[in-house]
């Protein structure tokens, strides 16, 4: 179960969203569809792993793009902040994933040596999507009211 940590008063609810698991005796299986697994239709999936000890990534926000990330193994800690609040969650199982809509600024820490962080993502790469400055980010969602 992925647990949330709650750093302002007034935290931002992050989606969670819990995936059906087909368990039988020889062991489990999880199947992620577009638009009813995930909501949206999945135009890209990348992976992150061998992540080495210490490394923090993300510190960005995207204007348009839709993800859902899922520790389908070992586990990480993502903080998310959306220009008002706050909130952490460790992704420590192949069964829940978080939804990340636009404007909210991302950052991944404390990966397990074993952890692959999957995630699906409704548009395909596109460098301009992404915001990489902090006091920018602020701005946007000032001008844009998300
Ligand atoms: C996000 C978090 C969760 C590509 O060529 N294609 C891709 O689809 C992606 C995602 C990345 N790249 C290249 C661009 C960089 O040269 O891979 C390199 C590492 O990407 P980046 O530094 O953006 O990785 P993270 O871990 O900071 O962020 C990634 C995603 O980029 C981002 O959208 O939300 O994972």
């Amino acid at each position: 179960m992925v647990s949330l940590i709650e750093l302002d008063r007034i935290a931002m609810k992050p989606e969670i969203i819990n995936f059906r698991s087909c368990n039988d005796d020889r062991g489990k299986l999880v199947a992620i569809e577009g638009a009813s697994g995930v909501p949206f239709d999945i135009k890209r999936v990348y992976y992150i792993y061998q992540t080495k000890e210490g490394v923090e990534r993300g510190f960005h926000a995207h204007r348009a793009l839709t993800q859902v990330a899922v520790a389908v193994a070992g586990s990480c800690r993502m903080h998310l902040d959306n220009g008002f609040s706050r909130a952490s969650v460790d992704l420590n199982s192949p069964e829940y994933g978080i939804l990340i809509k636009p404007g909210v600024w991302r950052e991944m820490r404390e990966f397990s040596g074993d952890c692959v962080l999957l995630v699906l993502a409704d548009q395909h790469y596109d460098e301009s999507d992404y915001i990489r400055e902090y006091p920018e980010f602020k701005q946007w969602i000032l001008e844009n009211k998300v």
